[in-house]
């Protein structure tokens, strides 16, 4: 089925006159990543291919090959003869369902992922829950067309596998991750620079912040759980981006000696966001519960309109707003 599958998304990519990709709407080195090798492709193919991302791009995927396809302009999607449209490492149906209601044209959906918590909202739905990254799918993609990626698709499909492994440490590293990557370093991936761009890149203000969170860190031993959170006044009076301080709970779940834990986090829309980790534990289903998503040992969900408030114990707790 899978190989199927790849045949058939090949066969409308090259068949398409105007497609138009989507990459998830949390920006990160496998959305982008796996977007930009697709787009790479089609790039020698002679078609020009705009990426388009809800936000603008942090700072370290600046130098990504193809970086420059993507837009956050939705006026992309009022093109009336959009024929194809595939997202990228994208669960949330109904993201994509807002943004289709742009387009006027009937276009192919093509849903490539691997998020246990996807809803297969496309047409065409190559979710491959095991895959530890939707980079790696693309490679299958690749490798079932037998398609040669370029030295840049190759570096934009490591960017993913990287990122989402962690740099191969965590749960998601498994025999598939490791084989597309040494795969991908024999066609030329640039792994120096991937590494560089995603770890070694934190600013002292940053890791201050993330200071913060570690000196709070609380622990409930019965349900081997650990907790922390960052509000907006941490990020702010530290004069940090978002973006810079993204990773902490990834970080914490490869060095902490805990089973499972939870990181809050106040975001500039008002919300507090609840990031989970786990290494026993299918942390999606408690996700999906909140109206979240992602992985059976990495996901997310947003608490909408809400605060976090400390007393001076330093205890945190949610309110409402
Ligand atoms: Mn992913």
């Amino acid at each position: 089925m899978e190989s199927y599958l790849h045949h058939q998304i090949h066969n409308h990519l090259l068949n398409a006159r105007h497609p138009v990709f989507i990459s998830d709407e949390r920006i990160d080195g496998d959305s982008l990543g796996s977007a930009l090798a697709l787009a790479d492709y089609l790039a020698q193919q002679g078609k020009i291919v705009p990426v388009y991302v809800a936000s603008p791009i942090p700072e370290q995927y600046q130098r990504l090959p193809r970086i420059h396809q993507c837009t956050t302009d939705l006026s992309i999607f009022e093109h009336p003869n959009i024929d194809v449209v595939v997202v990228f490492d994208c669960s949330d149906a109904s993201f994509i369902q807002k943004i289709l209601e742009r387009v006027s044209s009937d276009p192919i959906v093509i849903n490539i992922d691997h998020h246990k918590t996807n809803s297969r909202y496309g047409q065409v739905n190559q979710v491959i829950v095991d895959a530890p990254a939707t980079a790696a799918v693309i490679h299958q993609f690749f490798e079932t067309n037998h398609i040669l990626p370029s030295r840049d698709a190759a570096t934009c499909l490591l960017t993913g596998l990287c990122f989402d492994t962690t740099a191969f440490s965590n749960s998601a590293t498994n025999e598939r991750a490791l084989d597309a990557a040494s795969k991908l370093l024999l066609q030329g991936a640039r792994i120096q620079d991937v590494i560089q761009a995603m770890f070694h890149n934190r600013s002292i203000s940053a890791l201050r912040v993330w200071g913060l969170a570690l000196e709070r860190l609380e622990e409930d031993s019965k349900q081997g759980m650990i907790t922390t959170y960052l509000t907006r006044k941490d990020i702010e009076q530290n004069h940090v981006s978002d973006d810079e301080i993204d990773g902490l709970s990834n970080f914490l779940n490869l060095v902490t000696d805990m089973d499972t834990l939870q990181v809050l986090r106040e975001t500039p829309e008002g919300h507090v966001k609840v990031s989970l980790r786990s290494l026993t534990k299918d942390v999606s289903k408690i996700a999906q519960a909140y109206g979240g998503g992602g992985h059976m040992r990495a996901a997310g969900y947003v608490i909408s309109n809400a605060r976090l408030v400390c007393d001076a114990h330093q205890c945190w707790r949610v309110e409402h707003q």
